[in-house]
């Protein structure tokens, strides 16, 4: 397992185990308040239906809620400012005192600024906070930053996904934009990385990646962030597009934190809450095990 310098994560309000005996992995829960979302169909775009399906995440047992009003799917156009704010400030209102940590899916600084000062915890930028001044502005506070690797943007991304090596050319790019966070001001102890799978990038990249999950993870230094929820790759390894992504949503975060993953982000949040506590359950027993078997 990757030893961090410091085993919590820094998320606003609260501080997120993230190594050491307490530790497993945490479940980010998806709440889309997008009408044109692939995952949900725009089902919850009103507030009363996103404040219901947050409640449900949590009695299910969700660690980090992530609201996001832009649809990052392949293909989709960027929103105006004034309205990705008018789809997620009220959710921030309603959920802050929900006793769960809030995640804002944004890549505006306008966006970071309002949420922030409204009490979110983390900010999940999928462009990696390149954005001019994004970094500058979120020196004076406390929340987490996930920093994500995206080739291109949403609109093009898929078309012709080109890299010399995937891991090293996601890994390097990570590192940079840790470092330039540090440079900006932020403690490494706020910050978490993520591959960005699905985020121009091909299957063989994505499987790639999936694979080398702990190298990366390990090379970088900072908890590993891993959304693979109903992503196309899944349809793809099912050979069923119109299926039901669950149960192949459920093998890649199972497989992502058995290579250490720090955080999955999901959709199904009760489904995956209760693979991972099987699959935690037996695999620390299986270490137990080996360690009363060797000789001292
Ligand atoms: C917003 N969003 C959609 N997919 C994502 C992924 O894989 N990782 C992160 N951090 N955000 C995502």
């Amino acid at each position: 397992m990757t030893e961090f310098p410091a085993n919590s994560l820094q998320c606003g309000r609260y501080r997120l185990v993230i190594d050491g005996p307490a530790f497993r992995p945490l479940v980010m829960g998806v709440l889309n308040v997008t009408p044109d979302s692939f995952s949900d169909g725009g089902r919850f775009t009103s507030l009363d239906a996103a404040i219901t399906q947050a409640e449900t995440m949590i009695e299910s047992g969700v660690d980090i809620i992530d609201i996001g009003g832009e649809s990052t799917r392949p293909g989709a156009p960027p929103v105006p400012v004034e309205e990705e704010l008018r789809r997620v400030m009220p959710v921030i209102y309603a959920l802050r005192d929900a006793g769960k940590p809030l995640s804002i899916d944004t890549r505006r600084p306008e966006v970071m600024r309002e949420a922030i000062e409204a009490g979110a915890d983390m900010i999940n930028d999928i462009s990696g906070f390149r954005a001019e001044g994004s970094l500058r502005l979120l020196r004076d506070s406390d929340c987490a930053l996930c920093i994500m690797h995206m080739q291109g943007e949403p609109q093009t991304m898929q078309q012709s996904p080109a890299y010399e090596d995937v891991c090293a050319d996601v890994t390097a790019f990570l590192a940079q934009q840790a470092a330039a966070a540090v440079e900006a001001g932020i403690s490494r102890q706020r910050l978490c990385v993520d591959p960005g799978f699905g985020f121009g990038k091909t299957l063989a990249h994505n499987l790639d990646l999936l694979a080398r999950v702990g190298e990366i993870q390990q090379a970088l230094g900072l908890p590993l962030l891993a959304g693979l929820s109903r992503k196309s790759m899944i349809a793809k390894l099912t050979g069923k597009p119109d299926a039901d992504r669950t149960a192949g949503s459920l093998a890649a975060a199972l497989f992502a934190a058995s290579q250490g993953a720090r955080i999955v982000r999901v959709h199904d949040v009760a489904e995956t809450v209760d693979a991972l506590r099987v699959w935690q359950a037996a695999a620390s027993h299986r270490t137990h095990e080996t360690r009363k078997q060797r000789p001292a």
